[in-house]
């Protein structure tokens, strides 16, 4: 899983401002939205992806968070149980898209489990347990991830959304943490990039077969993510921000 050659992203809907959030920001500009949206996946295409622009969900707020509604390795394509119940209705609308490239297995219940909560760094994947992902639907990924060779590492998220809310991979042994990650045994092999309290929002970095793509307007993190040598490139996400989304969240990439 070193180069993404393919992304399928979901356009929002007019309901988004109906999603669930946290943020206190206020309200989503729709078109503003659409545009920063449309941004995104200018620069995928940019930076070389494939990407599939599936049609916005309607009564599905969030949907256009599509990174949360699977996980996708070269051999197989997850379908998550989102944890969210108001969001759960989202994966029978990904499942046809994956299916053209993956077989497909699924997270039952009582297990529940958001994409956003896995991450694959240093070639293994760390499963964040959350609000919205429960030890149920952990163990049951992590069967499937055993069934193909990798391994994994349960990691408690407390308070927050999603772990990929705090820590991303940044390419090889490098990763961007908030200052609640900055020690402790699980990351330990990694070269943690601890941010700022104040940055904590850039901690949702995207990295895209060596490009670093992040959230724009956080000078201090950029400045310590240049010292990675690699290209960064800057997105406006204010819209997607005020829904407690980020780089992420918009796309699933494989
Ligand atoms: C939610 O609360 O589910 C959405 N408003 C935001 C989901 C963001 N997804 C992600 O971080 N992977």
């Amino acid at each position: 899983m070193t180069e993404f050659k393919r992304a399928i992203v979901r356009i929002p809907g007019p309901d988004a401002a109906a999603g669930l959030t946290t943020a206190g920001l206020g309200r989503p500009d729709h078109s503003l939205l659409l545009s920063q949206h449309s941004v995104y996946v200018e620069t995928l295409r940019r930076l070389g992806l494939e990407v599939e622009v599936l049609p916005a969900a309607s009564g599905f707020p969030d949907s256009y968070f599509i990174e949360d509604t699977a996980v996708v390795t070269p051999e197989v394509a997850m379908i998550a149980r989102p944890g969210a119940p108001s969001r759960r209705g989202e994966t029978a609308a990904i499942e046809p898209a994956l299916a053209k490239h993956r077989p497909l297995a699924r997270i039952e219940p009582p297990g529940t489990l958001d994409g956003g909560d896995v991450l694959f760094a240093g070639g293994r994947f760390f499963v964040g347990l959350s609000e919205r992902t429960n030890e149920d639907g952990a163990r049951q990924l992590g069967r499937i991830l055993e069934s193909h060779g990798y391994s994994w590492t349960a990691v408690q998220v407390g308070r927050g959304l999603h772990l990929k809310s705090f820590v991303n991979t940044l390419g090889g042994r490098n990763l961007a943490v908030t200052a609640g990650f900055e020690s402790g045994e699980i990351f330990r092999e990694f070269n943690r990039i601890v941010l700022d309290p104040r940055d904590g929002y850039a901690a949702n970095t995207l990295w895209i077969n060596g490009t670093l793509i992040m959230p724009k307007g956080f000078p201090r993190v950029h400045e310590k993510f240049a010292d990675l040598g690699l290209p960064i490139i800057e997105i406006d996400t204010s819209e997607m921000r005020k829904m407690d989304g980020g780089l992420t969240c918009l796309s699933l990439r494989f």
